[in-house]
């Protein structure tokens, strides 16, 4: 039998993925047999401890954009192939190897439905989006609900563009992203209970803040599908699971959405989701976070360390719960 080293970052997922620990109660509360019950055992331990791709990996395209230095990672970039095979993406499974099955992702044609309180709604074809958005490199911390955390090269265009092109309406608050739901190359879809399609949502605010941004990219190539090809969010000083992936709508709202995680755990998972290090999770610390690829456990920072751009936001909102 193999037997790894089992390292932070790589332990039984049933210590390390508390999400979806607690999705699992809810599909035994459900009576749904969950796929895992489905699969072979020896299976099941390929997929937990990293078995090979079911598919070959999709080419990526080489991107080249200048790096934003104004955004200072202060720790080491996160070895790629460590990024881009351990990932959170239920819409291919619970287990943190969804890289091949998230192979079947069909990344061409895109596009993407700008829509709601908005003065023009449209729907974009990707590469008619792009030639309207400066591409910029910025490196950038992750930090998951769960506790581990790395630090990408991203690219792709501040959102504040986005926004400035879709010419909200007054009336508009709040930005809400959608992935794409398909159940014919999403698995993870067949778990009916879980409210498909994924949302996150963001004021519009907290949307023209110049760190949030819009990844296409990441290590100078275009995003595999498993980060959320072909485009995603990055939203670096909140918890991980804000920045959905493989977004097909972004619309303009007055009215707060309720996410994926709020209506799956609203006392676990909230709207706003920052990071803070002195506001444990319902079921564990959030003090410190391991680094992808490493042994090490390191003190997590208040806002992920992005306070100087986003602290002033949320002035005067003390009745709202800001960290969960
Ligand atoms: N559509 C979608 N977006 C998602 C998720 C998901 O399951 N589905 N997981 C979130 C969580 S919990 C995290 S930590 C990040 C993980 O991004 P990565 O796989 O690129 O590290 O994606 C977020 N966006
Ligand atoms: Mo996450």
């Amino acid at each position: 039998m193999l037997i790894r080293k089992l390292r932070g970052w790589n332990m039984p997922e049933r210590l390390v993925t508390p999400e979806s620990v607690m999705l699992g109660r809810r599909a035994a509360l459900a009576g749904v047999a969950s796929i895992v019950a489905a699969v072979p055992a020896h299976a099941q331990w390929a997929n937990l401890f990293g078995g090979a791709p079911a598919r070959p990996e999709q080419p990526r395209k080489p991107l080249v954009a200048s790096r934003n230095d104004r955004y200072v990672a202060g720790r080491a970039i996160t070895e790629e192939r460590q990024a881009i095979t351990y990932n959170n993406f239920y819409e291919f499974g619970m287990s943190k190897s969804v890289y091949g099955a998230a192979q079947a992702l069909v990344l061409d044609p895109w596009s993407v439905e700008i829509a709601g309180l908005v003065a023009k709604p449209q729907k974009i074809g990707l590469e008619d989006l792009l030639k309207r958005m400066p591409l910029e490199e910025r490196i950038y911390r992750h930090r998951c609900v769960e506790t581990w955390a790395m630090t990408v090269p991203w690219t792709g265009f501040p959102l504040a563009k986005l926004v400035e092109m879709a010419e909200p309406q007054p009336e508009a608050k709040y930005v809400v992203f959608t992935t794409l739901a398909d159940a014919k190359t999403m698995p993870g879809l067949g778990q009916r209970f879980y409210p498909w399609p994924y949302t996150e949502g963001l004021t519009l605010a907290e949307a023209r803040n110049e760190l949030a941004f819009m990844a296409v990219g990441m290590y100078g190539k275009t995003l595999p599908p498993q980060n959320g090809a072909p485009l995603r969010l990055a939203v670096p000083w909140k918890y991980g699971f804000k920045s959905a992936k493989s977004i097909v709508k972004i619309e303009f709202s007055a009215k707060r959405p309720t996410t994926y995680w709020e209506s799956l755990q609203d006392s676990e998972y909230g709207f706003w989701a920052n990071v803070n290090p002195d506001v444990p999770h319902p079921r564990w610390s959030q003090a410190t976070e391991t680094l992808l690829g490493s042994d090490e456990r390191v003190p997590t920072k208040m806002w992920n360390g992005y306070g100087e751009f986003v602290a002033d936001m949320y002035k005067g909102m003390s009745n709202e719960k800001l960290f969960m």
